[in-house]
């Protein structure tokens, strides 16, 4: 309510006359509802830190049909298991495999020194809506993992997240990020880096939209959309753009990731 009336003077729609007490009442029950979700302070503080970092964004679209292919096929396993299969582990196990190629990108950055630390383990943090507002834990030594044992980690930490549970440990160690923006909706975003890392990924939501294939017929196809941003005082447009193809690769060919080359 508090936000439509805000809304509503903003575009000039309100006909009677803004009256200044109800405006300063507006805003004081807005900050009231942003304070009272538990990560808003912890999110305001990060955000306003990436202000700092210039941000490279390269985009690209994924077919996936493979991937809801081969999920639909195991998922009532991981069912049987209590394990909710989703696609985000097969998008963990992508980065972390291409991360093997370009691990310049699973660093963190110390802006004083002007020096790279680039991290083994490769521990992606996550953004994930709880109701206590945005939070960012990290499944650690992803590179050690198989999708099955991902899965494990990300149902362990949505459970947590729902309780607001999830621990300091959890939170903390993160050395590039995802933001799976899809489950809601949307094609193309641009992500925010969490500082000190310098690379983070969003994805849209699967679509089933016309393309072409290798003999020029129009085929329904399953089409994931991913945004890349990258800190470029560190990382070249070059390197974010064949870090994505290889991901690409891993994502749209998904045996890869089963086997680990
Ligand atoms: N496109 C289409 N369907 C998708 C999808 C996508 N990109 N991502 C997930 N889905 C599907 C899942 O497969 C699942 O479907 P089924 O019920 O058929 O299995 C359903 O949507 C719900 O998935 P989920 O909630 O289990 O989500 P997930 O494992 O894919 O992602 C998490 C987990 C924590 C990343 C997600 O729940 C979440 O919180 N995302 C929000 C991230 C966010 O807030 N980003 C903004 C950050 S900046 O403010």
């Amino acid at each position: 309510d508090v936000l439509a009336y805000l809304v509503k003077i903003a575009n000039k729609t309100e006909t009677e006359e803004v009256s200044v007490a109800k405006v300063d009442q507006s805003i004081e029950q807005l900050s009231k509802a942003l304070s009272s979700k538990k990560y808003v302070k912890h999110m305001w503080k990060s955000m306003t830190q990436s202000l700092a970092i210039p941000h490279f964004v390269y985009s690209d679209e994924c077919d996936v049909s493979k991937l809801i292919k081969l999920r639909n096929q195991v998922k009532e396993a991981f069912n049987k298991q209590g394990l909710g299969l989703s696609y985000m582990p097969f998008f963990i196990k992508a980065i972390s495999q291409a991360l093997l190629q370009f691990p310049i990108l699973n660093a963190l950055i110390n802006t004083e020194t002007e020096s790279l630390d680039i991290k083994q383990e490769h521990n992606i943090s996550l953004a994930m809506d709880t109701p206590d507002g945005l939070i960012v834990p990290n499944i650690k030594n992803v590179q050690k993992l198989n999708i099955f044992e991902i899965t494990k980690e990300l149902n362990r930490l949505q459970e947590l997240g729902k309780k607001s549970s999830i621990s300091p440990t959890d939170l903390t160690g993160g050395t590039f990020s995802i933001s799976n923006i899809g489950i809601i909706g949307g094609t193309y975003t641009k992500p925010i880096i969490l500082a000190p890392q310098i690379v983070i990924g969003a994805f849209g939501k699967i679509q089933k939209l016309p393309r072409f294939d290798e003999h020029n017929n129009v085929i329904a196809t399953n089409i994931l959309t991913v945004s890349w941003a990258a800190d470029h005082r560190v990382v070249d447009g070059v390197t974010i753009a064949k870090f994505s193809n290889l991901w690409k690769h891993y994502v749209e060919n998904p045996s890869f990731l089963l086997i680990g080359i």
